[in-house]
Formats: structure tokens, sequence, C-alpha cells
């Protein structure tokens, strides 16, 4: 599949994604989201690949789904035809870790998309929110969901009945954000980032993240046991033996993804 809308960069294992319609503000149409979610699924298969970054530009990360698009659908061709679901969802499924390196605007669907990956690294320039209530409608991909568990209740209800933005400090103080990096090093800090997790064992990593997101989905006893029954079961791989005879013997470990 050729792509149009996105532009992809091999970093060694991290795969670098930058959205790309800068004329809309990498508005979020319906073919740059099945653009990513293809590209996501051939990333999916390619063991080569470890991680990807997900970007947009210096003015943008994305100024949510495609307004130009969207806006004289009724309600039975939305409901009828699950709008746009399957390819939004995509990433939400991807095994492997993604990045969100955002500058500028997150808004609406891009910052639900942000959400969607497995943590956001911001630019000093950016600003997130959930500006749908301006529209006449509401966030549509998880925003008044996901918000909610990252940022609480009266901070999220705030933003989604109001549609106010908050900058790059603001979402770290209420861990939005992972971290708030120097606009001229977003890219290069979140690459990096991105090859620390690569050089890792990749089903450690894949096991990891699994656990992690097993928080949002289940009571903290039950979280608790799919944790402990992950962990017992790195004991069956050679990383692991790897890995701890590495640092017994004060070397590097050489991980083999077995
Ligand atoms: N859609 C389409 N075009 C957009 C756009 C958008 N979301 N945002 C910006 N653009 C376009 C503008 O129309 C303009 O195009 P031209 O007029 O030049 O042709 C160009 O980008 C530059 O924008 P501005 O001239 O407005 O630039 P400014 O710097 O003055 O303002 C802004 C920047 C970000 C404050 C402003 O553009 C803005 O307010 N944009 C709209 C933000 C917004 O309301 N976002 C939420 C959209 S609703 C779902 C999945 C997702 C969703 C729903 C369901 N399912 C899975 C079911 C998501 C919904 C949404 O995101």
């Amino acid at each position: 599949m050729n792509y149009d809308n996105i532009l992809i960069e091999t970093h060694g294992k991290v795969r670098l994604v930058k959205l790309n319609r800068p004329q809309a503000l990498n508005a979020l149409s319906p073919e740059l989201t099945r653009e990513l979610a293809h590209a996501l699924d051939s990333f999916e298969q390619d063991t080569e690949v470890h991680v990807v970054v997900l970007t947009g530009n210096e003015k943008a990360f994305a100024a949510g789904a495609d307004i130009k698009a969207m806006k004289d659908l009724t309600y039975m061709q939305a409901y009828k035809s699950d709008f746009i679901t399957d390819t939004w969802e995509r990433i939400t499924k991807f095994r492997k870790p993604t990045i969100a390196a955002v500058s500028g605007y997150a808004l609406g669907g891009g910052c639900e998309l942000a959400m969607m990956c497995d943590f956001i690294l911001a630019a000093e320039s950016a600003k997130f929110g959930q500006p749908e209530i301006n529209l006449g409608t509401i966030p549509g991909a998880g925003g008044s969901q996901r918000l909610t568990r990252f940022v609480g209740k009266s901070k999220a209800m705030e933003m989604v009945l109001t549609a106010r933005m908050i900058d790059a400090q603001e979402a770290e103080r209420c861990g939005l954000v992972s971290r708030v990096i120097a606009n001229d090093k977003l890219i290069e800090e979140a690459l990096a980032t991105a090859q620390k997790i690569a050089a890792l064992s990749m089903p450690i990593v894949l096991m990891a993240k699994e656990a992690v997101n097993h928080a949002y989905e289940v009571s903290l006893s039950e979280g608790i046991h799919f944790e402990r029954r992950l962990f017992h079961s790195t004991f069956g791989t050679e990383d692991q033996k790897e890995g701890m005879n590495a640092f017994i013997e004060k070397r590097k470990p050489i991980f083999k993804n077995q």
C-alpha cells in the first residue's frame, strides 16, 4: 500500500511514523487512519520492528478527526458503518510499544490517539484538549474515558465540558504525559527512548506492556495475580537467564528474544 497521509522512517528496530497532512493540521481523515492501521498491521508482523514512535509536526500532532470528512454524516451512516471504529482501534490492539511524541495541538481525536499510545512525550509547545463540545458533539474515540483515567474526574470534566486546552506543563503535572522535552529535542529524545526499549528482550517487553495495560481492566488483586503469572513465566525464557547472568558477570546482556 502506498501511503499519502503518513511518512515512515526506519531507525534500526524503531519506526517513526509522522502524520502528514500539514495543510489540515494533521486532521485525522478516514484515509489517514486507514493508512496508520495498515502500517501497524505490517509492523506487527515484522520481527525487525520493536517499537513505534508516532508524531506529527511542530504545529500539530493532530487537531482532531477531520471535521470536513464527517460533518454531513447522518446518524444511520455513522451507526451502520460503525464510523471509523476499526481503523481507530487498531493501535489499542498493537502489541509492541508505542510512544506518542507530541508537538503543538493534540485536540479531539488527536488527543485520543496520543492517549491510545503507551505513553506520551510532550514538547514544550504541546497543547491537549477535547474541544468536541464546541462542534455540538462529544469525544468519540475514548476521550471521556481515557482522559478521566489519566487526569481524574475534575480536570477531565472541565476539559470536556469547556473545551479548555492544557499546555505541556499542566499535562505533565496531571499525569497525561510522562515528560516534557524542549521543542527542538522532542524527536531525538523520543527516538532515544524507543531505542532503549528496542534493545531489550522483545517478549519480556510485550509482557511488561500487557501487565501495565491490565491495570486498566481489572481489580487490583486480579491485576497482581495476572502480573505474578507473567512474572513467573519470564523464568521460562532464555532472556531472563541472560539478563540475570549478565548482571552477575558485570557485562551487558545479549538478548535473543527467546
Ligand atoms: N478537521 C479538518 N480540518 C481542520 C481541523 C480538523 N479537525 N483542524 C484544523 N483544520 C484545518 C482548518 O480548517 C484550516 O484549513 P483551511 O481553512 O486552511 O483549508 C487548517 O487546518 C488550519 O487551521 P486553522 O486556520 O484553524 O489554524 P489556527 O492556527 O487558526 O487554529 C486550531 C488552530 C487547532 C485551534 C483550529 O484549527 C481548530 O480549532 N481546529 C479544530 C479542533 C477540533 O475541534 N478538534 C476536534 C474535532 S472532532 C471517532 C474517532 C475520532 C473522533 C470521533 C469519533 N470514532 C472512532 C468513532 C474525533 C472527533 C474529533 O476530533
